[in-house]
């Protein structure tokens, strides 16, 4: 009786069967999206999906929020490039600007709706979302060179 090998066996059997993503078709409502896909990172359940997205230069990465809250996409001022532009959804110059905006209700990625930013300049982006901050809710987005 081989108790060892069945335990084994069992846990070599996990699912990961996250059906997040499911693709929204975009009829002709020109949301912008650059390519075939919907979004890049998807905002849910106090998390972005992915946390850390790899981009090329010059290249536009598309948020969307696939969950049931509002979220914000906000940089963290000291936590990009310095000589890069500051970006936040709502379209913020500073941190402290998009912070403000939020506690008047502005500056949200509504429920289905997309955010999106062009990255120039090489380098890790760290960004969060505002009302969830606290619980996490945070990412990076890494540019390589060209
Ligand atoms: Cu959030």
């Amino acid at each position: 009786m081989n108790r060892r090998a069945f335990l084994a066996g069992v846990v070599g059997a996990t699912s990961a069967t996250l059906a997040g993503c499911s693709s929204v078709m975009n009829m002709g409502s020109g949301s912008g999206s650059t390519s075939g896909d919907d979004f890049d990172i998807g905002m849910s359940a106090m998390a972005f999906h992915p946390t850390k997205f790899e981009v090329k230069a010059g290249t536009t990465v598309i948020w969307k929020n696939t969950g049931m809250r509002r979220h914000s996409v906000t940089a963290y001022e000291d936590g990009i490039p310095d000589d890069a532009d500051y970006f936040a959804s709502g379209g913020y110059d500073t941190e402290r600007a998009a912070r403000d905006a939020w506690t008047q209700g502005k500056g949200a990625v509504d429920q289905g709706r997309t955010y999106e930013h062009t990255f120039t300049v090489p380098g890790n982006y760290a960004y969060f979302c505002i009302p969830h901050e606290k619980a996490g809710m945070s990412g990076v987005v890494v540019v390589t060179e060209k």
